[in-house]
């Protein structure tokens, strides 16, 4: 597992020199999702790829801005599920975007995930990497090396609200919920990025982060096995609860595609327990 984690952290530095360097034009082609692709998007892609190709524990890689799954090693215990360049449109505004991994041993679920992480790459390029039974490390890169900074852990309540999806299509009971929080005091912090806006209500102690189902979208924007599960993870290590729009854990999904998609509800255990009081009651009326 330590080379995965190696190879992420190379991967990081190549993937943050090419957002500095590279052409943000798009390519010719669409991802999976029907998105138009950017040439930062394939360049990332790839040079993830390219860094897994070569090491025997990795069986297999299913890519965000790939359809199938991409077969490496047989003899490999663990596939990684990644999303290369998470929010990569951001780049055009010079908002921060990030990388996604989930590491999975067996059928892709949920509970087979064995550990995962995400990259930052904003004004530093940080790294945050999960397994069990320890709250998530948080690392920063200094001169092309990751330095150790501390563990994560999010307090009981927190400050800050987040919620993705159009206002217009969000349900009345979602609105209801968000607007209550906001009248409680919660602050916005939404830049359209998963992994900054994650990674930021990490950091600052919690609050809620929500993609919820919308009238467009009923099964939600984000994707289970590259940013839902793995950002589960993260939350559940630090203390936090990750939910569906049902109250059951995100960590027991299983995807019948993997581009699957899921409502999704990260934050702070008071801010969970609120959101479960909001909609139960107002599914009830
Ligand atoms: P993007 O489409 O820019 O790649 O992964 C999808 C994502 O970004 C997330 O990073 C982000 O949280 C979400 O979409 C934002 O969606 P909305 O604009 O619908 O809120």
């Amino acid at each position: 597992m330590l080379t995965i984690f190696e190879t992420i952290k190379k991967v990081a530095i190549k993937i943050d020199h090419a957002i500095k360097t590279e052409d943000l034009g798009y390519s010719d082609s669409e991802n999976s999702s029907g998105e138009d692709q950017l040439k930062l998007d394939v360049k990332s892609d790839y040079i993830i790829e390219e860094a897994f190709r070569d090491i025997s524990i990795v069986k297999s890689l299913v890519s965000e801005e790939k359809e199938g799954e991409l077969q490496l090693h047989q003899e490999g215990k663990y596939t990684i599920c990644y999303d290369p360049l998470d929010g990569s449109s951001l780049v055009d505004v010079n908002l921060s975007v990030g990388s996604i991994f989930g590491i999975y041993e067996g059928e892709l679920k949920g509970e087979n995930l064995v550990a995962s992480a995400y990259v930052v790459y904003g004004p530093r390029i940080e790294l945050v990497i999960a397994t069990h039974n320890k709250k998530p490390q948080h690392y920063r890169a200094q001169n092309g090396l990751f330095n150790f900074i501390g563990e994560i852990t999010l307090n009981h309540k927190g400050k800050l609200n987040a919620s993705g999806g159009t206002q217009q299509h969000w349900s009345a009971v979602h609105k209801t919920f968000i607007d209550g929080l906001f009248a409680s005091g919660y602050r916005l912090r939404y830049s359209g990025g998963m992994v900054p806006d994650l990674h930021q209500i990490l950091l600052k102690g919690g609050g809620l982060f929500s993609y919820p189902a919308t009238t467009d979208k009923p099964e939600g924007k984000l994707r289970q096995l590259f940013e839902v599960i793995p950002f589960a993870f993260i939350y559940e290590q630090a203390g936090g609860e990750a939910i569906d729009a049902n109250g059951e854990r995100l960590m027991r999904l299983i995807p019948a595609h993997p581009h699957d998609t899921s409502p999704c509800f990260f934050g702070s255990k008071s801010e969970i327990e609120a959101l479960k009081t909001a909609y139960a009651l107002n599914t009830q009326s």
